[in-house]
């Protein structure tokens, strides 16, 4: 039987299990990212675990989340990150250089190569024919010590894309009509392969927009054929070398396939406060809006920049709105400033922004009270642009552009006509200028700078043989780690988990960290319960850490999100489910809750019995776990383990 593009690429990296789907198998990573705000914890990890080199074909560490250096504390971690790189053969792209997926897709990403990087929008690879996958730090640090990765075998959903997009709909709104169909839950465990005549008429940068944002699908990540296309991108940027052709062979069997007529897809938008949320932009209509910012791993690259910079030529941003442009990469930003797209950008009234995330992850340009802020990133969280009132809208460069230029939500097709559609070409050779990112030195005998700020990664002890806590939260459905750890301002204690603590679950329930330490103190457990897909969003393996340090053991839910179950069991902490959902209700903050038996059960069948002391009602629970996932828990987490093992 004939294979799919998922199955030739993760087949060909299989280390352990079989190709089975829904059962675990342990895939070889040819290739690891990493970023700053989760970078220092992953080095951090792989030196606990006492590896002295990386495995990996290519590893890279950037530096693009933490750059606004408000204290010593962004700066001392860059430096950490340097050194640490250098000396255990990893590469170093400064800061200045780009964002992580931007960069990486540009220089190193390879066709039928596995990444694996500690920030959800690796899949971001997917573009280039890559299976990209994201992951918390800890598993990156594994993988970059020669460790397989584990995940599930996947179903494999097919996305046929037939017909040819209009003018001025482009590649975000294939993603955001996708989002619309399958929604941001209920997809862990699936891979989305796209293919169909329709793919064909998209570049690189336009399929990697649509694998970036199928992060927010929930799945373990997405991937696009390697064709002509992507061989005429890999030879713009000097990398022809690593070409390979990798389709779905003609008989290839998908679990799902769901086909997508390009020419009938609009301009869309994704409303507060989920990348699930969707309407045409027509229905938005009219809507003022305050803030317009375009940039971040999704759309910045040079077809995007250009697209705008045509778009605004000669012309002003309206009068109430304030634009912000960021290129993805420093390629991006030095081709359009030599020929004179970024002078367009300017003129216009746009502020020119840092090549980094900046306003994606809430770190600089938070909106006004009550704004409505238009983006071309791919996370609308409540609260993630660091204004609770705001309303954050997610949509394409060329939306974007619109609201700019009328300070309202404007259908481009009702503002430019179908021949003012810019034919951005992408160049048939980049500037290529890799002098930001810098080679390891490979000395083992390099001192490794450490600021004040970077402590070492807290241990956890084994798992107790009986639970005896109470609920510190109970939150609802969609909780994602944004909800839990927050970002923004609060971004620079990232290598600092004590301080980074303080702050868990800060605007759900102020004072949640204080109770949840005093529990610690006085021997009694802390318990999540949470609804469905709680640990939605980012990789940040701190939703893990820092509940973790305060003394969390256990997490109930309706559903979890795979990222973060992994992050759970990395840490030691037990992740649930509820053997009938309505038991949900049964259980209030507060709550006195016992379980017996913990370590035998889990080590059995995982079922286990909670025994609601202040309802006085037992409610069943599954904590279904791997062998490997049972002997990880057991021992209190992932280093514990390793540690057991020597
Ligand atoms: C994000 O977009 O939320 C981030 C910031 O890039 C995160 C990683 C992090 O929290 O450091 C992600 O998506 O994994
Ligand atoms: Fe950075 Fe935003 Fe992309 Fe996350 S989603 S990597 S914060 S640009």
């Amino acid at each position: 039987m004939g294979k799919n593009v998922v199955q030739k690429i993760i087949d060909s990296h299989i280390v352990e299990g079989k190709p089975q789907c829904g059962t675990e198998v342990g895939i070889k990573i040819d290739q690891t990212l990493t970023q700053d705000a989760t970078g220092t914890m992953a080095y951090l990890q792989f030196e606990a675990l006492g590896f002295d080199k990386v495995k990996t074909e290519i590893s890279v560490s950037y530096v693009d989340h933490n750059t606004i250096q408000e204290g010593f504390e962004n700066a001392d971690d860059h430096k950490y990150l340097r050194t640490v790189a250098s000396r255990f053969g990893i590469r170093f792209s400064k800061p200045g250089n780009g964002i992580c997926h931007q960069v990486h897709l540009e220089r190193f990403g390879c066709p039928g190569k596995t990444l694996l990087g500690s920030d959800s929008h690796t899949p971001t690879g997917g573009g280039i024919g890559m299976i990209s996958i994201g992951a918390g730090g800890l598993d990156v640090a594994v993988a970059m010590g020669g460790g397989p990765f584990y995940m599930t075998y996947p179903r494999v959903v097919k996305v046929e894309l037939t017909g040819k997009l209009s003018p001025w709909v482009s590649a975000k709104d294939i993603i955001l009509k996708v989002l619309q169909i399958l929604s941001t839950k209920g997809n862990v465990g699936s891979i989305v392969e796209y293919g169909g005549e329709g793919v064909v008429a998209l570049s690189v940068p336009q399929r990697a927009t649509i694998t970036n944002m199928g992060a927010e699908l929930g799945v373990t990540t997405s991937v696009f054929p390697s064709d002509e296309i992507t061989r005429e991108f890999l030879e713009a940027q000097g990398r022809g070398a690593c070409f390979v052709p990798i389709t779905a062979d003609e008989d290839a069997q998908y679990d799902r396939v769901i086909t997508i007529d390009l020419s009938t897809l609009e301009p869309l938008a994704a409303c507060p406060h989920s990348p699930g949320n969707i309407k045409t932009v027509r229905e938005l209509s009219g809507t003022e809006v305050d803030q317009v910012l375009i940039g971040s791993c999704t759309n910045a690259s040079y077809r995007d920049i250009m697209l705008v910079a045509n778009a605004l030529k000669g012309k002003r941003v309206a009068s109430g709105t304030e634009l912000g442009v960021a290129c993805g990469s420093r390629q991006v930003m030095s081709m359009v400033s030599r020929n004179g797209a970024l002078a367009d950008i300017i003129e216009s009234g746009a502020r020119i922004l840092e090549l980094a995330c900046g306003f994606c992850i809430g770190n600089s340009m938070a909106p006004r009270t009550n704004a409505v802020s238009v983006r071309t990133s791919n996370r609308n969280f409540f609260g993630r642009s660091g204004t609770s009132s705001a309303d954050v809208y997610l949509v394409s460069p060329e939306t974007a552009v619109a609201a700019a230029l009328t300070g309202k939500f404007t259908d481009p097709r009702d503002l430019f006509s179908s021949e003012d559609y810019p034919k951005i070409e992408l160049p048939s050779k980049f500037t290529i200028d890799d002098s930001m990112i810098l080679e390891p030195s490979n000395d083992t005998s390099a001192e490794i700078y450490r600021g004040p700020n970077i402590g070492a990664p807290p241990s956890n002890d084994s798992c107790p043989d009986e639970i005896k806590g109470e609920v510190t939260i109970k939150v609802g459905d969609k909780i994602t780690t944004d909800h839990i750890m927050p970002a923004g301002s609060r971004l620079k204690y990232r290598s600092n988990i004590p301080k980074y603590a303080e702050f868990v679950f800060e605007r759900e329930a102020p004072g949640f960290s204080e109770r949840a330490l005093k529990n610690r103190e006085n021997g009694i457990h802390n318990i999540i319960i949470a609804g469905e897909s709680y640990g939605q969003g980012s990789s940040r393996e701190h939703a893990a850490i820092c509940p973790m340090y305060l003394g969390v053991k256990l997490v109930v839910a309706k559903s979890i999100e795979r990222i973060h179950r992994a992050n759970l069991i990395n840490f030691g902490i037990i992740p649930a489910f509820f053997a009938n959902e309505e038991d949900y209700e049964r259980i209030d903050d507060g709550d006195k809750l016992e379980i017996c038996n913990v370590r035998n059960a889990l080590e059995r069948d995982g079922e286990l019995v909670l025994n609601n002391r202040t309802k006085g009602v037992e409610i069943k629970i599954n904590a279904i776990l791997t062998g490997r996932e049972k002997e990880m828990i057991l021992a209190g987490g992932l280093i514990n383990a390793t540690r057991n093992k020597k």
